[in-house]
């Protein structure tokens, strides 16, 4: 083991230590305040009523967290601001966050809670993210706080406040909140995954469509790990929980956990992702990880990089995708500033690097990926940066996987009537047994969001009769 694995390990070891010492602490005041059970919270749009006063519900108000009364002949921005969409927790996957519908985050400040816009660093992400525990009457929650466990949200002369839990009748319930319908439905498909998710893969095995996305909201994009979601039909999908965090899972990576995408291969899923370290060193690697089913759990296939950062000059190694060809072979492309490809090993995790070939096509930025249709190979990529407005994606076609590529132009792009910026880092599937496509990307978040808080989208992608890609809407 080296030094570098060893302090690793030593790292993982303090802040499993640290998470023990905060079950602890919550197993403590349990002992007190009897069970509060770690409760599963639906994700997607809700509204939240008080147990102790039944017709009032949690919403924010001049950016203040508040509980009012809601009825069905309350005012329209009454009934937006008691609507919430609970998403994965922007510190914890194991917790949850609440977004307003104007694309704020439900958080605590001086004990007070409010509606703020996600900074993503990791004080913000803490702040707010909230724990649920079984609340005081059947079916309902309590929200204790991620950082301050000891403390729960309750509300306090109708306003609501981090406050330390006391095991009082009158705290428990004024610290449980009923999930229920939203007041305001949305009136559009919204992300297909609530919450902030980028750089999407989609791809189908056996009949089921997965989504394997980077988890966003961090600023500088440091996120650790990534999650799948599966479906039938595109709408409603499963969130199968983390796959692969590099904090435990990942020896020479920490942070930067980037655009994953899976292939499968003699009943095994290889999943290629980015990472980079804690060290101050930038550079990007490029890693491989194994599973025996789709959902993982994924594990380092090599416990090294595949491609490192320096090993071709010129470009960052981020960005994997892996395009198999009908005779069986995979190709691997990556790279952003400059793309690059090579075929891959039976194995899927090793290649020559001597047949490591640059594909760049004219305006290229980042995100590859490579499929084929009726004979003709397409490759696609995303222009500008992610944080611009006018990320979108264009592609090429070519007579081969390797090209030379002949450059198509650009089919998706922002739609400002729509509210849409920033539509890029996308993938495609086809809808097994068909000529039907569809293409999943990142867009920043609607309302609100930016270019590290990003958010899924799939709409359809369709073909003329020339093969050409018809430019693609991008939808609400
Ligand atoms: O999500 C982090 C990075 O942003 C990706 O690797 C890029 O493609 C861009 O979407």
């Amino acid at each position: 083991m080296t030094f570098r694995s060893r302090r690793r390990r030593r790292r993982t070891a303090t802040l499993r230590a640290g998470t023990a010492a905060l079950v602890l602490l919550s197993a403590c005041l349990v002992a007190v305040a009897g069970p509060a059970h770690a409760a599963a919270l639906p994700t997607g749009a809700r509204s939240l009523e008080s147990v102790s006063h039944p017709g009032r519900y949690v919403r924010h108000l001049n950016s203040l967290g508040r509980l009012d009364p809601v009825t069905s002949g309350s005012a329209a921005q009454t009934r937006l601001d008691a609507t919430f969409t609970i998403v994965n927790g922007l510190a914890s996957p194991a917790c949850f966050s609440f977004q307003t519908r104007d694309g704020l985050f439900l958080r605590h400040r001086d004990w007070g809670l409010r509606g703020d816009a996600n900074t993503g660093d990791t004080t913000f992400r803490a702040d707010a993210t909230f724990c649920a525990v079984d609340g005081s009457v059947a079916g309902s929650v309590s929200l204790a706080s991620y950082n301050y466990p000891g403390r729960r949200i309750r509300h306090r002369d109708f306003a609501l406040w981090l406050d330390t839990y006391q095991d009082t009748a009158l705290f428990r319930a004024d610290s449980s909140f009923r999930i229920t319908a939203p007041w305001a439905p949305r009136t559009n498909r919204g992300p297909v995954i609530p919450g902030l998710f980028a750089d999407p893969h989609i791809t189908a095995f056996g009949g089921r469509y997965y989504l394997y996305p980077t988890t966003d909201g961090y600023a500088g994009w440091s996120g650790t790990y990534y999650k799948a979601f599966s479906s039938t039909d595109l709408v409603n999908w499963t969130d199968h929980g983390v796959i692969l965090d590099h904090g435990p899972d990942v020896s020479w990576a920490d942070n930067s956990a980037w655009a994953p995408a899976v292939a499968a291969r003699n009943g095994r899923y290889y999943l290629y992702f980015s990472g980079g370290q804690a060290t101050g060193d930038t550079t990007k690697h490029l890693g491989v990880a194994v599973a025996d089913a789709p959902t993982g759990p994924f594990r380092d296939a090599l416990g090294r990089a595949l491609v490192r950062g320096d090993q071709f000059s010129g470009g960052q190694a981020i960005d994997p995708t892996v395009f198999t060809d009908d005779d069986g072979q995979s190709y691997l492309y990556w790279g952003q500033g400059v793309a690059r490809a090579v075929p891959l090993n039976a194995d899927m995790v090793s290649f020559d690097p001597a047949r490591v070939r640059v594909v760049t096509p004219s305006g290229y930025n980042e995100a590859p990926f490579v499929f084929k249709r009726d004979g003709v190979y397409y490759f696609m990529w995303s222009e500008n940066d992610t944080r611009s407005e006018d990320y979108r994606v264009a592609y090429a076609t070519g007579s081969t996987p390797l090209g030379p590529w002949t450059k198509r132009g650009v089919v998706l792009q922002k739609r400002l009537e729509a509210g849409i910026k920033g539509t890029g880092h996308h993938s495609v599937v086809r809808a097994p047994g068909s000529d039907t496509w569809y293409v999943a990307y990142h867009r920043f978040a609607v309302p609100a969001g930016n270019g590290t808080n990003r958010e899924t989208a799939v709409d359809r992608m369709e073909f003329a009769a020339d093969g050409t890609i018809r430019p693609i809407v991008p939808t609400l």
